[in-house]
């Protein structure tokens, strides 16, 4: 077919093609969240339904797209790794990076009144995307080392300025006074001595953030049959299927990579 004259636009386009041996992470970030999190009464610090509904949207995102072997989330962001070597999209970053970042949030839009009930969506929300490569397992995990250590930093920091706001009665001036310039193990020991709380028993979920990873499950079901001359009869199903599982543990140390040494390839 003849070309029109129009089509020497193409040529515009920018090759944004990722480096290849590279595991691709796209990380989203909530806009605004500060401002999104008090319109919609989100409970301080952690709001157990924005984390469902994040982490419901995480799940959404690796079903519906190819390829990402495990996904990080915490507070109002979630990164998703894919694979080094996939092909998806001719590894091209910005329909990576897009893809995930339009799928996640009309899946947050979509499945929000399943987690906050009554509570309205006031307006649509919105997350930003970036991609970032990294060519070897040391790398990768230390990015997902870097996400967790935060989740780590600011929940125990959340976690002693609502104890000393909510339970010990303080301003929200004099938490930060007290709290400034304060270690973990300051924060720690302010918990557990002065509200008998020791961070360590806290949530999981709260403390490590959510992991997501492809796991075999055994799912059996039941099922009538007819049997010629037996007549009907009750038989018991048994299969294997790839499942997104939830972890909420430590993803820094090596147990984790050990438990599941599917996730990461070989270096190259
Ligand atoms: P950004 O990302 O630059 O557009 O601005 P923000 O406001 O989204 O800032 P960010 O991403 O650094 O911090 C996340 C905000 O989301 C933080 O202000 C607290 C809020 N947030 C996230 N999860 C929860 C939660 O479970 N409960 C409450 N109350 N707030 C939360
Ligand atoms: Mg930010
Ligand atoms: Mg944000
Ligand atoms: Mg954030
Ligand atoms: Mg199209």
């Amino acid at each position: 077919m003849a070309k029109s004259k129009y089509e020497y636009v193409r040529n515009f386009e920018t090759d944004d093609t990722c480096l290849r041996n590279c595991y691709i992470v796209v990380r989203l970030d909530g806009r605004n969240f500060h401002k999104f999190a008090d319109q919609h009464n989100f409970t301080k610090p952690n709001d157990d339904r924005a984390l469902g509904l994040m982490s419901r949207s995480a799940r959404s995102v690796m079903e519906d797209l190819e390829d990402i072997a495990i996904a990080y989330g915490q507070s109002d962001e979630f990164s998703f790794v894919f694979k080094k070597s996939t092909n998806w999209f001719k590894r091209r970053a910005s329909k990576l990076m897009t893809h995930v970042a339009s799928q996640f949030s009309s899946s947050y839009v979509f499945f929000w009144k399943e987690y906050f009930g009554e509570q309205p969506l006031l307006y649509p929300p919105g997350f930003d995307g970036r991609v970032v490569l990294y060519p070897s397992n040391r790398n990768l995990r230390d990015y997902l080392s870097w996400r967790q250590a935060d989740c780590h930093i600011n929940n125990l920091y959340n976690t002693a300025f609502w104890t000393l706001v909510q339970k010990g009665g303080l301003s929200k001036t004099q938490a930060e006074e007290r709290l400034n310039g304060t270690l973990s193990g300051d924060k720690n020991e302010i918990l557990f001595s002065e509200f008998n709380l020791n961070y360590n028993n806290e949530c999981a979920l709260h403390r490590k953030g959510t992991t997501l990873i492809w796991e075999k499950v055994d799912e059996t079901s039941t099922k009538k049959i007819t049997v010629p001359k037996e007549g009907e009869k009750e038989v018991t199903f048994t299969r294997t299927r790839r499942k997104v599982t939830a972890h909420y543990c430590d993803i820094i140390a090596d147990s984790f990579w050990n438990e599941h040494p599917d996730i990461l390839e070989e270096d190259c």
